[in-house]
């Protein structure tokens, strides 16, 4: 299988250590290292592009958007969490390809720590099986 990587760079400590517990998790499943490809976006807010763009290249099994947005103490948070959220629903049923939600929404940066290989665990693990589990369960109905 093949995966595509979306990487918002806002807030990279987060970002980058739930890259790496994605790829991780690829890797330990059998992915070829060649078979992932990432590609970073500025902010979370472009992820929704960066994945369409990816997709319409129609390589990828699967497409993970992995971001963090904080709540602040303005309605960045709300807009920018609604329209990816948004967004990446929309991909999954234009292409008709899983393309994973990996988008910590927390309230503080510990929070985020907590779920980026912290006590909460590695969410971008979760995010890389759930993309093995949709790109899986589209093979198999497919054929
Ligand atoms: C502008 C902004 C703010 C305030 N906060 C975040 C954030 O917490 N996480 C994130 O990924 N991106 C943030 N951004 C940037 C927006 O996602 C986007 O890149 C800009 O609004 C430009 O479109």
């Amino acid at each position: 299988m093949r995966f595509g990587v979306v990487v918002s760079e806002w807030n990279t400590e987060i970002t980058e250590a739930l890259f790496e517990g994605a790829r991780n998790t690829f890797l330990k499943f059998g992915t070829a290292e060649a078979d992932i490809i990432r590609r970073d976006v500025p902010g979370s807010f472009e992820l929704t592009l960066g994945a369409q763009l990816l997709a319409e290249t129609e390589q990828f099994d699967a497409i993970i958007c992995i971001g963090v947005v904080i709540q602040g103490e303005t309605k960045h948070f709300d807009f920018i969490c609604e329209a990816v959220g948004q967004g990446i629903t929309n991909l999954n049923i234009k292409y008709n390809l899983p393309v994973i939600f990996g988008v910590l929404t927390p309230n503080t940066m510990q929070q985020a720590l907590d779920r980026a290989g912290g006590v909460h665990g590695n969410k971008g693990d979760e995010a890389a099986i759930t993309a093995i589990k949709m790109a899986a369960l589209k093979r198999e109905l497919e054929n």
